[in-house]
Order: C-alpha cells, then structure tokens, then sequence
C-alpha cells in the first residue's frame, strides 16, 4: 500500500487487513517501521528532532526495509499474505522529490528487495489530504513537496509497468468516503485471491 500523505493508507491497510484475515493469514508490516534502532533514528528525524543528511536518511529507510526483509520471506514461503503499509515504492517516490538525489541513486539501495505482487497506491491531491486530520506535523507534508512525489509516482508506475510486468499497480483514487475507497482497493487485489505460487520476485 503506497500513497501520497494522509491519502488515508494506514486506515484502508487495516481494513483491507481484516477483510482478507476472512480467508488468509495475514501479516501486517509498516514502513517505517519506527519500533528499531535504525526506525527510532527515522523517527526523529521526520519529526525534526534530528537533522541528516539526505543520503544518509535515504539509506535508513532502505536499511529498515532490509532489516524485515527476512521476516518478509519467511512469511510468503509459509504461504501467508503480507501487506506492507508503504514500501521501496515511497522510499525512492520521497527522496527522489529531492533535488540532491537522482531517481537511479534512490533505486539501487533497494535492489533484490522481495517484490510484491500487486502495489496499490492511493492518489490524492495535495489540496485534499490537507484538509485531514494532523496534516502538517512531519517533515515531508509541504504541499510542493508532495506534489513532486505524486509525479515520481507516475513515473515508478510507468518504470514497473516495463521492467517489472508481473507486478499489479492499481492507482486509487482517495478522495472518496473510507468505504467506497475499500471497495476499489478490495477489487483491485481480487485477481491475487487464488494464491500466488513459484519463486519470490525481486526488486526492480
Ligand atoms: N517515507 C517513508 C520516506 O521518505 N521513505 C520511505 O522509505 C518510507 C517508507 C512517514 C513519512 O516517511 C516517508 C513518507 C512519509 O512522509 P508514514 O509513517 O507512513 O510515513 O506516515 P504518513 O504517510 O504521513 O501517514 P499518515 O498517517 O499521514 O497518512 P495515512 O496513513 O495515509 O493516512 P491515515 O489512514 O492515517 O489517515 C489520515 C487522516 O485522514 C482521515 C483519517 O481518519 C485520519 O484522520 N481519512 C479520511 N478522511 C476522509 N475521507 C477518507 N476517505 C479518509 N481516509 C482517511
Ligand atoms: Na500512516
């Protein structure tokens, strides 16, 4: 699950959570994960208690994802569902909105991450997700900000579309009410329902 600020992710993750918990079982794994040494580092960083450099902050997101990586694997191979409330997908989507970092830089620390089957990204613009409760309070929720990353977006869903075709993208459009934004991202995930067999694909 991959979206834009307030575009109402971590709502519609656990939504979409219990409503596969019906017939799978399902692990639940958010990005970042500001539990860990490298995630309480994240942490005060997005809340402006630390400052670092871009490079250096774009590498502990990555190492936080590799940190899981394993947990991740071991999941799938016990034929288990995961979803992960962000992934690679933000982490290249928000440093790249940056003018010191190219979007290839970005790529490289993710490499031969587990990639997953289907990405859904929430689109919002900027002018609605502000209007939702706490926008504001982290580091990235500028609006000029934002709208860079909405357009890297677009430029991730073009790139995953040639060079990673086995992936489902299924752009939602979040400015409807909770429900209705479930039901479109229920419908999107529907073709994996039958379970997904053969070897873990990687990133990118
Ligand atoms: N980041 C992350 C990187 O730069 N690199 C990386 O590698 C990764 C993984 C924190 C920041 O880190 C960046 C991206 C982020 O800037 P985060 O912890 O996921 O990432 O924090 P946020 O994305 O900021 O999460 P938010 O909590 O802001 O937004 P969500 O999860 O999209 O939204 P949610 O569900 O909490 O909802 C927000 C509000 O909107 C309401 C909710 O009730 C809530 O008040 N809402 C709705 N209101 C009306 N209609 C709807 N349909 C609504 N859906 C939700
Ligand atoms: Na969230």
């Amino acid at each position: 699950m991959e979206g834009l600020d307030r575009s109402g992710k971590t709502t519609q993750t656990q939504k979409l959570c219990e409503h596969l918990q019906r017939t799978n079982t399902v692990k639940l794994i958010k990005f970042p994960d500001r539990t860990t040494p490298i995630g309480k580092m994240i942490d005060a960083y997005l809340r402006s208690q630390s400052e670092l450099d871009d490079r250096a902050i774009h590498l502990l997101f990555s190492a936080n994802r590799w940190e899981c990586a394993g947990t991740i694997e071991a999941e799938l191979r016990a034929g288990n569902t995961v979803i992960c409330d962000r992934y690679a997908f933000s982490g290249v989507a928000f440093s790249a909105s940056k003018s010191s970092l190219s979007y290839e830089w970005c790529k490289a620390p993710d490499i031969s991450l587990p990639a997953p089957d289907a990405v859904v990204f929430l689109d919002i613009s900027p002018e609605v997700a502000q209007q939702r409760g706490g926008y504001g309070e982290e580091r990235y929720e500028k609006e000029e900000m934002q709208r860079t990353v909405r357009q890297i977006f677009r430029k991730i869903e073009t790139d995953t579309a040639q060079a990673n075709g086995h992936i489902i993208w299924a752009t939602i459009d979040a400015s409807g009410t909770l429900d209705e934004v479930q039901q479109r991202i229920q419908k999107a995930v529907e073709p994996l329902n039958g379970g997904i067999t053969g070897e873990i694909q990687r990133l990118w």
